[in-house]
């Protein structure tokens, strides 16, 4: 049955579905056939679609603008109908592509999914260049789209991303396609596993190539263990939610389906041809015919079969003469020096074992080192007695279905491993570990010796299934995970993530917070309580989570600290609860509740600076550019300038701060000028821990953090291993210290409903006095619970934490003289324009 998609295809794969050639008679350019699964299967919907492809020819091409040719007239492959209008070919430098190809595709990933980790290199040039080409594949792409939206107006295009050159591309395509308003679903599949978290973590790289996946709708694999792998790393590495049960991640505050889609093959043709091919082999009673079709891959388990094919002869030496292993193998990736060493080590092994075992009439491998006609295989895989597709490691193995496919005349035996994709369906297969070479052996001989009433029921029950879950299904499936399936059925909607609810944050908390636990509550103010503003005094604390945080600040043994960007007085008067902690200009003024004040010092050299530079900066206060005075810093902001204004007061801006020799910190469309210290919100909390419980803090305290900035990620970083961290983000790629992430303000005020309901028998502090004696403090290991991605650090005392001497603590009394000294609050003493959409930078 056809399959029809309700979206025009956008396929962005590595190579297009066919190559480049040269006639070498008229030097024209010519379409040469690579058909592969992927292109019988797709090909034929992106053409009835109208759809494009997007990929590289296999040639560099000297120019840019060559003309695709179109298919010859007697093109009968799947591709024939795809116009040359159809196709977006990459062209790039061939060291780029080199670097991108071989550098990190197949010198990293290849080997680091197939959990060879060994075999893998990392090298952030290579990785650098796989950004760079997924960057073009994404230009591309979004061209493709632009087109789509002239041709099939009001229709929105299915972008399908393919395997793993592809895993950087869809955040791109989407930020772009967003921005020219072109709507777009997109999903991608990996054609090779995906690795356990243990394995992915070796890679320097790993949040941004997953949260580059994540960029996706619909993200496919081939079985359910790598859609498990990939949930497992979202959650470990970049602390998203998810459910398990639905396979659903969240990330920036979209749900992504992860869905099992076992890829398989053209069934019905595979039986056609074996139908129609001549015998290529001899297969008789006397002598049976044992088979292996690879690329020539170290992961294909070449030499482990020979192996155990050579005991098999040791140990059952009438075999000999009786049996004859072909191995056909594809050369593959001819130019790398470790498949150069594999076909060494295969002809060495092979040409040792036909010289052991050869006679006169027989010699017991035949070995083909080159492809084969698709007739000429469908004929191998009919005749065969015994197919061996025995991998490492393999994605799904396509070989071993369309052995059982080809299968139409007297039936064989498939022996297969259980580390190929395929090994989790096959089940009447003869599985076998490739690595134990003595049961290996001990397989090959009893399907060898296998009696044909069992050799008929398990290939009639192999070739059951594979006729029925055929590669039409397998694109149906995928199809339907991404509602674009032409169907009479009613497709299911893609599931979605509830909103956060109270109960998330039992996992992420529950063994950490108990009803006992003294509890140190750390929080960024804005983007984490109050929602981000259009301008910093319009950030208002929801009613809700003003009550909440009012209600935890009155309960014993719980200690809240506000650690903010905004000055001190600022954020004080912004949340204006009594009984907690307020830390100004991200830590450098923090004020107790007893009235107790720090204050870091700041050189007196840097507030001369300061004053110069705020004068020097209000020349450059127009087009909607202001100067917000903090006290100890000011922020330049320039994001109400206008385009043709930017580039010019952002420079002389810059000038000014370089001449008067104050470091530039890039904030949010903003200039900041921070204390030359090193002082952050890291050391102001890890100081007010201190403060408040003493140097063993840790061990007496649960502490939790949640921030939204970058200036948070400090505090994130110095609590890791000793609090449960959260970072609040939409951001479509973010590398974070936090365990947790968090979409909105609003999981922030549900986890401190959690914290609420989970302390809730504590009474409240009567008449303002915290009674430390009268709570259940916990002596209990007080360390979170251990995440993979928070190593279990219990350092004790952070040096680096250590007050510095001339810090002061000044008492209530100094504070309100301090602050009357201090300038007025950022609108009034800045020339801000009313309601400017400047995010502050806290
Ligand atoms: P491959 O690693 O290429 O594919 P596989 O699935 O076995 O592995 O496909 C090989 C294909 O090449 C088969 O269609 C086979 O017929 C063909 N082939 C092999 N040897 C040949 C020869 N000598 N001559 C002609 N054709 C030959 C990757 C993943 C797999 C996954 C597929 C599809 O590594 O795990 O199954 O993608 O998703």
């Amino acid at each position: 049955m056809k399959v029809q998609s309700t979206s025009p295809i956008v396929v962005v794969a590595n190579r297009l579905p066919f190559c480049l050639g040269t006639n070498p008679e008229t030097g024209q350019l010519v379409r040469k056939q690579c058909a592969g699964g992927l292109v019988t299967a797709v090909a034929p919907v992106v053409v009835e679609t109208q759809g494009l492809w997007v990929g590289w020819s296999g040639l560099h091409l000297e120019d840019n603008n060559v003309a695709i040719p179109e298919a010859d007239p007697n093109d009968q492959t799947p591709t024939a109908g795809l116009k040359s209008n159809q196709v977006l070919p990459v062209n790039v430098p061939k060291k780029l592509f080199d670097d991108y190809y071989n550098g990190c595709c197949n010198a990293t990933f290849w080997p680091l999914f197939h959990s060879m980790p060994d075999r893998a290199t990392f090298q952030a040039d290579k990785w650098d260049a796989y950004r760079q080409m997924n960057a073009e594949f994404a230009r591309l792409t979004v061209e493709a789209v632009k087109r789509l939206s002239e041709t099939h107006p009001g229709e929105v295009p299915l972008v399908w991303l393919h395997d793993y050159h592809m895993m950087l591309a869809a955040n791109t395509i989407r930020e772009k396609c967003d921005e020219l308003n072109l709507p777009i679903k997109m999903a991608f599949f990996l054609h090779i596993p995906f690795p356990s978290w243990d394995i992915v973590r070796l890679f320097p790289w790993d949040d941004e190539l997953l949260q580059g996946i994540l960029g996706c709708d619909s993200i496919g694999f081939h079985i359910e263990d790598y859609c498990l792998n990939f949930i497992d790393c979202c959650q470990r590495r970049l602390g998203c939610r998810v459910d398990r049960q639905q396979m659903l991640v969240e990330h920036n505050s979209r749900t992504v389906s992860i869905n099992p889609l076992p890829i398989s093959i053209p069934y019905e043709r595979f039986v056609q041809l074996a139908e129609k091919a001549p015998q290529v082999v001899k297969n008789n009673l006397h002598e049976q015919l044992l088979l292996a079709v690879d690329r020539l891959d170290y992961t294909k388990g070449l030499v482990h079969r020979i192996k155990a094919f050579e005991t098999l002869l040791q140990k059952h030496p009438e075999q000999i003469e009786h049996v004859t292993f072909l191995q056909v193998a594809v050369p593959s990736r001819t130019d790398v020096k470790e498949y150069q060493e594999l076909k060494e080590e295969l002809d060495q092994i092979i040409g040792r074992i036909n010289g052991r075992f050869s006679t006169p009439n027989w010699s017991p491998i035949r070995y083909i080192y080159g492809c084969v006609s698709q007739d000429q295989l469908a004929a191998f895989y009919r005749d065969a007695s015994v197919a061996v597709v025995t991998p490492l490691r393999d994605g799904m193995n396509l070989v071993a279905k369309e052995f059982v496919a080809c299968q139409t005349g007297e039936p064989g035996v498939l022996i297969l491993s259980p580390f190929a994709g395929a090994g989790t369906s096959m089940h009447e297969a003869l599985h076998v570990n490739p690595y134990e070479t003595n049961e290996f052996a001990d397989t090959i001989y009893r399907a060898l010796t296998m009696p044909k009433d069992e050799r008929e029921l398990r290939m009639k029950l192999l070739r059951r299934r594979e006729r029925e879950y055929d590669v039409n299904f397998w694109l149906r499936s995928f199809l339907k995970t991404v509602d674009c399936l032409n169907d009479d059925n009613k497709s299911m909607a893609p599931g979605r993530l509830l909103p956060m609810r109270e109960e998330d944050f039992s996992e992420f908390l529950g063994l950490y917070v108990t009803e006992s636990s003294r509890l140190a509550l750390l929080m960024d103010y804005d983007g984490t309580l109050a929602p981000i503003a259009p301008h910093p005094d319009l950030a208002q604390m929801p009613t809700e989570t003003r009550r909440v945080l009012e209600r935890l600040a009155h309960m014993p043994d719980v200690n809240i600290a506000i650690i903010s960007g905004r000055s001190l007085e600022n954020v004080k008067s912004m949340v204006g609860i009594e009984g907690i902690t307020y830390a100004g200009n991200h830590g450098f003024e923090i004020l107790h509740p007893d009235g107790t004040m720090f204050m870091h010092p700041i050189p007196h050299e840097y507030e001369v600076q300061l004053e110069a530079l705020k004068q020097r900066l209000e020349e450059i206060c127009i087009d909607g550019a202001w100067v917000e005075s903090k006290g100890t810093g000011i922020t330049f902001h320039y994001r109400e300038v206008t385009g043709d204004r930017v580039a010019d007061i952002t420079a002389r801006a810059q000038q000014m701060f370089k001449e008067i020799g104050i470091t530039i910190h890039q904030s949010h469309c903003a200039y900041e000028a921070r204390p030359p210290v090193t002082w952050n919100k890291g050391r102001a909390s890890i100081y007010i821990l201190r403060t408040l419980f003493g140097l063993d803090w840790c061990d007496r305290v649960s502490t939790i953090f949640a921030g939204d900035d970058k200036t948070d990620e400090d505090a994130m970083k110095a609590l890791q291993g000793m609090a449960v961290t959260f970072r609040v983000t939409r951001s479509q790629n973010l590398r974070t210290a936090a365990m947790h992430r968090l979409p909105s303000t609003d999981a922030v005020l549900t986890m401190l409903k959690w914290i609420e309901r989970r302390l809730g028998s504590r009474v409240p502090i009567c008449n303002g006095q915290r009674s430390r004696t009268a709570s259940v403090s916990s002596n209990g290991n007080r360390s979170p619970p251990r995440s993979p991605s928070t190593p279990h650090i219990r350092s004790r005392a952070n040096s680096n934490s250590e007050p510095n001497k001339q810090m002061m603590t000044i008492n209530d009394k100094i504070y309100h003289q301090y602050i009357a000294k201090r300038a007025s609050p950022p609108r009034s003493s800045s020339t801000s324009p009313p309601h400017s959409p400047t995010r502050s930078t806290m």
